[in-house]
């Protein structure tokens, strides 16, 4: 049998950790021929907690299970660890503004970022989705220097996967006949679906649909939603943020025929500028992605990348003061 592939979970007895674990055991993340080796950590207050979902995951008998470690240390955690899924951060309270959120969360991402670059394996690949999520990467990504700079991406594959239910709602389609749909830019409310370089049924999805349900309807949904499920639900998405992470680790490390959206370090593709980790559409095979290149835009899509790219801009600029990075 094949030697385990170790996948580490921060914030792992959280609510997308518990939807996020037993997908990665049943084999869900690497496929049904593919031992894993969880590797967990999670803040010491919570470790009472983890255990009793390392009990459930006993409790699952999951063939390809092969081992399970829980902590509250980083570098022991993610010792030799092939992929790391940063989940747990510190969610905004009451009174906390984007700024607070971004020192609080900052100071968890250096730690990490650090304990990667002493401790993962040399193909570890790292995938955020503790919010802020494009900007909490980067952190990471500044604080280990030895790790190649495109080993950490974002989630942007829940705003992706999002954006493709809606418009298969909208057409009355299913989701397999949309290609080539892709976010750009921040994972937050100024984040870009692009309808005009998408098709469904081999016609551009936005010729199908009026401009107006784009600007008006469409993108506020879409950016929304996560708030129309807390209004609903009473809590956050879970289960879907947890299957967009499934998604985005599975495509990057086993390839994908779609394009799909990622938030990756720019590399100046489409005047999105370095030195931010920004959604853009990517291929990936081999276990490694790349940026779409020659994708027409049209002046409204610029616009919007380019705000978003400004978003980010403007988190790392406040980060850098807080010397984060
Ligand atoms: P929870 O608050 O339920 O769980 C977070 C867990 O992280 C807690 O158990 C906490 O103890 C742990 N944690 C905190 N600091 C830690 C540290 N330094 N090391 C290890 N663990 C630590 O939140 P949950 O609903 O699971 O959401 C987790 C994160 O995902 C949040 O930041 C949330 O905003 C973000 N999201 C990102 C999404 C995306 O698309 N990128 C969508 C869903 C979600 O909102």
């Amino acid at each position: 049998s094949t030697t385990p592939v170790k996948v580490a979970v921060t914030g792992a007895a959280g609510n997308i950790g518990y939807s996020l674990l037993f997908r990665i055991a049943s084999g869900a993340l690497l496929g049904p021929d593919t031992p894993v080796e969880l590797r967990l950590l999670e803040v010491t207050p919570a470790l009472k907690a983890l255990e009793g979902v390392v009990m459930e995951l006993d409790d699952c008998a999951f063939p390809l299970l092969a081992g399970i470690e829980t902590g509250d240390d980083a570098e022991t955690i993610f010792d030799g660890v092939n992929a790391a899924l940063l989940v747990g951060a510190m969610p905004r309270k009451d009174g906390m503004d984007r700024a607070d959120l971004l020192a609080a969360n900052g100071k968890i991402f250096t730690g990490q970022g650090a304990a990667l670059n002493k401790s993962a394996a040399d193909d570890v690949k790292i995938l955020v989705t503790g919010n802020p999520a494009n900007t909490n990467a980067l952190i990471a990504m500044t604080n280990a220097p030895d790790i190649p700079r495109e080993r950490f991406n974002a989630l942007t594959r829940l705003d992706h996967n999002r954006a493709k239910g809606q418009l298969a709602k909208k057409l009355a389609v299913s989701v397999e006949e949309i290609k080539g749909l892709a976010i750009w830019g921040n994972h937050d409310d100024s984040m870009y679906p692009d309808l005009y370089n998408t098709t469904v049924g081999g016609k551009v999805a936005a010729d199908l649909v009026d401009e107006a349900w784009i600007k008006d309807e469409y993108i506020p949904k879409v950016a929304g939603r996560g708030g129309a499920i807390i209004k609903a639900r009473g809590a956050s998405s879970a289960a879907s943020a947890a299957s967009a992470t499934i998604d985005h680790m599975h495509d990057w490390v086993l390839g994908s025929d779609e394009i799909v959206s990622m938030s990756v370090p720019s590399d100046g593709s489409y005047g999105v500028p370095e030195g931010i980790i920004s959604s853009f559409p990517c291929r990936v095979s081999n276990g490694s992605y790349e940026i779409v290149q020659g994708i027409e835009l049209n002046d409204f899509s610029r616009e919007r990348i380019m705000a978003s790219a400004a978003r980010l801009q403007g988190e790392r600029d406040q980060v850098k003061e807080l010397g984060l990075i």
